[in-house]
């Protein structure tokens, strides 16, 4: 199949899972070709299947807010008609999915040309496009207007599947297709001994965290844990990523006298060399629709310390894979941290636990064929 492939470029869960999708696709033989306004962070290597086109927005005076959904729906239509694309498969519904209908409804138009072609669209439900940004209402209407047009709506998790039926009134079907890790690539390195030593000492833990330190994830819940976990068992923290958080859980472990122990290391595009070093990863998020982080730790066979929201539960076994308490509670957080760090053969239990959860239920080999099938049967409904 001819795919076309937009998401955020940036750091972002959907981004990610949007980019190693069309990795995926393109090892399977699709030809896969993203648009966006800049090379999505994880494709960081070619491949001959994989093509990347920018979306450019003109600057000019009169615009205080330059018009990228229109700019997008332009270089959507004009990659679909110069590949021969089959489909778009958006990341995220805002504005991706209006950008997609205005796109293939361009297509089914041009009359100037007296030329018409179909380009289904499908959208994919993410999380915040639902629970926050798509819940304004400024946004709700068109987004709701433009996931009702998708032609094939797929979630990420059942509680998303759920959120946007309640609160959108939706009635085109929506299939819950997880996210996903490839456990080859993600996965416990028992070679990385060295690696290790280069962030922790043999006999401290190492602990991740890895988000886009926007608000709804609390970073600085993770240095109110490392600090009560610190006070018990020694460890180092890595915090990777940046966003609009990151100066505040900065100052916070300067001000507990912890800086030494915290290392920031801002946005890396390799997380799963760290990640297979780590024992433990905090995820103390207000919200996560699924909790991809915990999911490519669980594959690294480090333990999940996480909120009990949203689709999280979907992905950790309370106790088995991983923990779940609620979130801002992070006494009970530290107490999980140390139950399981403070036991070498328990986290050791917990972490084979979890990648064996990791590659039962969400392995690239059982995910990728559902969004395959999921393609061909959109195909099939419009021929
Ligand atoms: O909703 C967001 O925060 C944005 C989105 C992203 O692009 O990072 O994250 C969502 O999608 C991820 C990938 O499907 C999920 O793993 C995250 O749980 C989800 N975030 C939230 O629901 C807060």
């Amino acid at each position: 199949m001819r795919i076309g492939i937009t998401c955020y470029p940036t750091y972002g869960g959907s981004g990610v899972v949007a980019t190693e999708l069309g990795i995926e696709l393109a090892q399977r033989g699709h030809q896969v070709h993203f648009i966006s306004y800049s090379q999505p962070i994880r494709l960081t290597e070619a491949h001959p299947n994989i093509h990347y086109h920018e979306v450019e927005v003109p600057q000019y005076p009169l615009f205080e807010y330059p018009p990228y959904d229109l700019a997008l729906a332009t270089r959507m239509a004009e990659v679909a008609e110069l590949y021969d694309l089959d489909l778009l498969h958006v990341h995220y519904a805002i504005p991706h999915s209006v950008s997609a209908m205005l796109a293939r409804q361009m297509l089914a138009c041009d009359r100037v040309r007296g030329k018409s072609r179909r380009l289904p669209y499908i959208t994919t439900l993410h999380g915040t496009d639902i629970t926050l940004v798509g819940l304004d209402r400024s946004y709700l209407p068109i987004t709701r207007f433009s996931i009702q047009q998708s032609n094939g709506v797929t979630a990420i998790s059942r509680y998303l599947k759920q959120k946007t039926l309640e609160e959108f009134s939706i009635t085109t079907p929506i299939d819950v297709i997880y996210n996903f890790v490839n456990c080859d690539i993600y996965r416990r390195d028992p070679a990385a001994k060295a690696h290790r030593a280069e962030w922790a000492r043999d006999d401290e833990r190492l602990l991740v965290h890895l988000s886009n330190f926007r608000p709804v994830k609390r970073v600085t819940d993770c240095i109110e844990i490392f600090d009560r976990l610190l006070k018990k068992i020694p460890a180092r923290l890595l915090m990777i990523g940046d966003g609009p958080d990151r100066v505040k859980a900065e100052w916070l472990a300067k001000q507990k006298g912890i800086h030494d122990r915290v290392v920031f290391l801002g946005k890396q595009d390799r997380v799963h060399e760290k990640l297979a070093i780590a024992d433990a990863l905090l995820l103390p998020s207000e919200m996560e629709s699924f909790g991809l982080a915990a999911l490519e730790a669980m594959a690294c066979e480090a333990v999940p310390i996480a909120t009990n929201v949203g689709g999280v539960p979907e992905v950790i076994d309370h106790g088995q894979t991983g923990f779940m308490c609620e979130a801002g509670a992070v006494d009970e957080m530290a107490r999980c941290a140390i139950e399981v760090l403070g036991d070498d053969a328990r986290l050791r239990e917990m972490g084979k636990a979890a990648r064996f959860e990791a590659q039962a239920r969400f392995c690239t080999t059982r995910i990728i064929p559902k969004y395959e099938e999921f393609y061909r049967g959109v195909l099939e409904r419009e021929p």
